[in-house]
């Protein structure tokens, strides 16, 4: 934050002829005309009917985008690759974790893939407005899937294949799904991970689940319910996997995903995003920040089970006709430099990564980094929590060679696309997110919603509708309205705190409301401390997030024990197991602190900011809501 004059120039190669070359002209015009901006970038894509009113906002804050328009994100995202000269085009490139395996596919296999899966979906008995739980690890079935569901005009719910059967159950359940798609098992660091396992302890009671699908990957022993589960290959040779599928043309305005994003009370948010303008909000903004060219090779690092790989491993890049990297494993197994073995053998030339993972390499070295030929990247992005200058110096020069600028992209699973963020050709500021897209205007404001001097520390809250923007919380409207839209009326709340300097950089300082973010992935308090109370030892817990050098967050929790329970070690070795099991690994607290009792409101709510500041040697605050 001290670095505010710090400013990099891009290279003349980096301005030279990319797509948003004239960013400041791009600003303005979408700024004088927000309407016409967004037809402009609709009309890139094919459209079965068009729409007859790019924005609806009669009904704020449920806007409406394209309305009247029909469309399927399938019929942009493959069907019109494959009768153009994308035919033969590499869409999506895997390589498994132990490095053995390598598939690839064209636009014209990957449609293969999808028509295959959608008819089987279909003869599944799946249709229009059904919902699907897919519950994948990082194979090229994962998009195969969530390409199918939406190809018929289903709504996939993707839980992250790392998620407990207890967090599976309640998803699968809330969203009413007849079919899960599952593996065997993931493989992590060399290790099965049993999928399957939890899919079946997950389903045991639920009331909806008709079918479930199994893809092998693994290759472990696993049980099979004849009635309900079947294995993908078995189906895949069926005759009812053949033939034609036609793409269901839809209402843009059709529902496409449901994705679970933890939220401040123990309930995970539905976020509720279309088909149209999803489809368009996506395609605009990877373009013009990752200036995507015919002869590119993206590689975003996230997993579909997070919005970013929603967005911008499997929707964004195959409406843009790119060629994407998916690996399975993860940064560092079996060493630190996989990822860069990853980037020299394929020639990646767009890198999209997390502060995280970037400050966990970071740790083990330049060597590792140094030893692969990494000339082939032009453009390097960061995503999920700030990243520290140190983090970006590194980024910028190790591994970009001191050429390749970093696109540092602010948005949330409820923005569904880029808010702020820089193009190629914008001057950067280390450590800033950059400037809200175009046709987006960001503000600063106080706890009253007056916006505050540049310079000042304040909420970050969103003046214009966007095209990728959440419609709703599935079958929740009240707590949409509620959450995002009541304390600024007309704006949108982020529940992001933030800065803006005097040449209109934003600089995002974190989240001001319950939500952790460890290594990138979002996790809220009460869904930590939900984990914990479930523990017989338990009797009421609070858990906190605090700096991390290499997560950017770890979780500090205070627990009360019941009667008859003494603090151990043992116990808290427990603890953090039982966490792992019944909510995430990634939620394991780092730190269990056992106490006498927590510090509450008169009204019973926790005060996690007393924590807070107990934690970190701050002043406590204003404790006049603090119980006796
Ligand atoms: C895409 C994604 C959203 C929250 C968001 C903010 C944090 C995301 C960031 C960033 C600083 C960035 N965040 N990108 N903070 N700089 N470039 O991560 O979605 O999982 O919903 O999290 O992540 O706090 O509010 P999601």
């Amino acid at each position: 934050m001290e670095n505010e004059r710090d400013i990099y120039y891009p290279s003349p190669e980096s301005v030279r002829g990319s797509l948003a070359e004239n960013w400041e002209e791009l600003e303005r015009s979408a700024a004088e005309d927000l309407e016409g901006y967004w037809a402009d970038r609709a009309s890139e894509l094919v459209w079965s009917k068009p729409w007859d009113q790019v924005i609806d906002d009669s009904e704020k804050p449920f806007y409406r985008w394209f309305v009247g328009g029909e469309t399927n994100i399938v019929s942009n995202a493959v069907d019109r690759h494959i009768t153009g000269p994308r035919k033969n085009k590499l869409a999506l490139l895997w390589r498994s974790e132990d490095n053995k395996e390598t598939r690839t596919f064209s636009y014209f296999s990957l449609n293969r893939e999808v028509v295959k899966m959608a008819n089987i979906l279909r003869a599944m008995g799946v249709e229009k407005g059904d919902r699907v739980t897919i519950y994948l690890p990082r194979i090229p079935e994962v998009v195969f899937a969530m390409l199918a569901c939406a190809k018929l005009g289903a709504i996939h719910s993707v839980v992250f294949a790392g998620f407990s059967a207890d967090a599976l159950s309640s998803r699968i359940d809330d969203s009413e799904s007849k079919l899960v798609i599952t593996a065997d098992g993931s493989w992590i660091n060399g290790s099965v991970f049993p999928l399957k396992n939890i899919v079946d302890e997950a389903v045991r009671f639920s009331p909806t689940v008709e079918n479930v699908i199994v893809v092998r990957r693994t290759g472990t022993e696993v049980h099979m319910d004849s009635t309900r589960d079947h294995w993908y290959h078995d189906l895949e040779s069926l005759p009812i996997a053949r033939g034609a599928c036609p793409t269901v043309q839809v209402d843009a305005e059709h529902p496409l995903y449901i994705l679970y994003t933890s939220g401040s009370t123990g309930k995970p948010k539905a976020i509720l995003h279309t088909h149209g303008g999803y489809m368009v909000g996506t395609y605009t903004t990877l373009r013009y920040t990752f200036d995507i060219r015919e002869e590119d090779r993206f590689w975003c690092t996230a997993d579909a089970g997070w919005v970013t790989g929603h967005s911008y491993v499997v929707y964004g890049p195959l409406l843009a006709g790119a060629t994407t990297l998916m690996y399975e494993g993860g940064p560092t197994y079996p060493h630190p430099d996989r990822w860069w073995e990853l980037i020299e053998h394929y020639g990646i030339t767009t890198f999209y990564t997390a502060p995280t993972a970037i400050r966990s390499l970071m740790r083990f070295g330049d060597a590792w980094v140094n030893r692969h030929d990494l000339s082939s990247l032009r453009l390097l992005g960061s995503v999920g929590e700030p990243i520290n200058p140190a983090a970006w110096r590194w980024f910028h020069e190790v591994v970009g060679g001191g050429r390749a600028p970093i696109m540092d992209t602010w948005w949330q699973t409820e923005t569904g696309m880029f808010q702020i963020t820089g193009v190629p050709a914008m001057p950067q500021k280390p450590g800033s997110a950059g400037r809200p897209v175009f046709g987006q205007e960001a503000e600063i404001v106080d706890g009253d919603g007056n916006p505050v001097p540049d310079g000042t520390e304040g909420f970050l809250v969103l003046k214009n509708p966007w095209p990728a923007m959440a419609r709703t919380l599935y079958k929740d409207d009240d707590r949409f309205v509620e959450t995002y839209w009541s304390k600024y009326p007309g704006r949108y709340m982020t529940g992001d705190a933030a800065k803006r300097d005097e040449d209109g950089y934003f600089w995002i300082i974190g989240r001001t409301d319950d939500v952790i973010m460890v290594s990138g992935h979002r996790l809220g308090t009460a869904e930590v401390e939900a984990a914990l109370n479930s523990h017989h030892a338990v009797s009421e817990s609070a858990a906190i997030g605090v700096p991390h050098e290499v997560k950017g967050q770890s979780i500090l929790a205070h627990v009360v024990l019941n009667q008859g329970f003494t603090g151990s070690r043992e116990l808290v070795e427990e603890l953090r197991a039982h966490v792992a099991a019944h909510l995430s690994p990634i939620a394991k607290p780092d730190e269990i602190l056992f106490v006498e009792k927590l510090p509450k409101t008169r009204s019973g709510k926790i005060m996690r900011r007393v924590l807070r500041a107990r934690a970190l040697g701050q002043d406590e605050g204003d404790l006049s809501t603090l119980e006796e």
